[in-house]
């Protein structure tokens, strides 16, 4: 399929509410989309990156100069006719994988345009409905975070992510524990600890914890094995886990019995399937993360959650918890715990034009 033309926007799309974690907070995000035309079908995908390096080292701006300068350029105008050569122009970039993500998953959803498949299909995988989650911010109360808690255990979530930081961390859990003692908890802390506060960390262990994701610093692995050895509780590994490379020194060293893959984190959906083929080979679990996504980047998050490894809850939460209004038609809910795979060719979601183009900031567009 020859890529005729990419088109990069920005659009600005308000959470609802303030979304704190350890490293920074957030209220009004800065997205990109990017619109693809091949061959006749018209797909949509997202990068992930957000507004400022706390996550990662990428935001909105370097990712928009990393498409717009070097990777859109390129990409306009060649042959792909499978999904994994998406990127084949430019692989000699180093880094950056949320921006190159945006590219590659789009072409996963070309090939199901191409294909006349749901995306689920192509991706590999296979479950109709998942299990999902909804991960909380870190609030400025017990009772502020109990009441957000509540409100989500109504709504059928199968597991809540608390946010923790130093200071708001056990002591906060152990309250949480005591109003909500079956509720399936997790913690993530996004680096916010050292091997110093081992002896801290160890008090998790009695709040029957899923697990605590990423509690040290983003880049490593070794301590984070060291302080698996030390805790009941598992580790998961977000930030640290960029690669299949990762993930098997990850499983080697013990850094961790959990991955939360986010295919903008890995580079894209090649590199999510064979982390998660690792790990299910490895007897690890993995889920699926979430970076705020609108509907767009949901639509891809929900066709890699349905591949057979994904077998924890992942943060996919329902549009209306993110957003007043959500970018795509229908929105996506929460029934039973469970959010529906689309099963429609591309991204399986219709997107709203009219309201994208209203929250459209910027837009630079490349002819093949
Ligand atoms: O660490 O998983 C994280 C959001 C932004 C940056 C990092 C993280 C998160 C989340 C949100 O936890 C998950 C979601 O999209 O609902
Ligand atoms: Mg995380």
């Amino acid at each position: 399929m020859r890529i005729d033309r990419l088109e990069l926007r920005e659009i600005g799309l308000n959470l609802k509410e303030r979304f704190e974690i350890s490293s920074g907070g957030r209220q009004d995000r800065r997205v990109l989309l990017l619109r693809v035309e091949a061959g006749g079908q018209t797909v949509w995908s997202e990068c992930v990156a957000a507004e400022d390096p706390s996550y990662s080292y990428e935001t909105t701006d370097t990712a928009w100069h990393v498409l717009t300068d070097f990777v859109l350029p390129v990409v306009a105008g060649t042959d792909v006719d499978d999904p994994r050569e998406m990127l084949a122009p430019v692989a000699w970039i180093r880094g950056h994988p949320m921006a190159l993500a945006a590219v590659e998953m789009a072409g996963w959803a070309l090939e199901s345009a191409r294909r006349g498949a749901a995306l689920r299909d192509v991706v590999g995988g296979t479950a109709e409905s998942v299990p999902v989650g909804v991960s909380v911010g870190i609030q400025g109360t017990d009772d502020a975070l109990i009441e957000r808690v509540r409100a989500f255990v109504e709504q059928g979530y199968r597991k809540v992510k608390i946010k923790i930081k130093p200071g708001r961390d056990v002591a906060m859990l152990r309250v949480l524990r005591e109003h909500f003692p079956d509720v399936p908890f997790m913690a993530d802390a996004n680096s916010a600890y050292t091997l110093a506060d081992v002896d801290h960390l160890k008090q998790l262990d009695e709040l029957d914890l899923m697990m605590i994701e990423q509690p040290l610093a983003w880049h490593d692995l070794r301590d984070h094995a060291r302080l698996q050895a030390e805790l009941a509780t598992p580790i998961c590994l977000d930030e640290s886990i960029r690669s299949v490379e990762d993930a098997r020194l990850a499983h080697e060293l013990g850094s961790g019995r959990i991955i939360n893959i986010k295919p903008g984190r890995v580079g894209g959906f090649a590199s999510s399937v064979a982390i998660h083929d690792f790990c299910r080979a490895h007897d690890m679990p993995v889920w699926c993360g979430g970076m705020l996504e609108s509907g767009v980047g949901r639509a891809y998050n929900l066709a890699l959650a349905s591949l057979p490894g994904f077998s924890l809850p992942g943060d996919i939460s329902a549009s209306s918890r993110y957003w007043a209004r959500d970018v795509v038609t229908p929105e996506f809910v929460v029934d039973g715990g469970h959010m529906r795979v689309p099963s429609g060719v591309g991204i399986g979601v219709d997107l709203d034009l009219d309201f994208i183009d209203a929250l459209t900031v910027r837009r630079q567009a490349f002819e093949g």
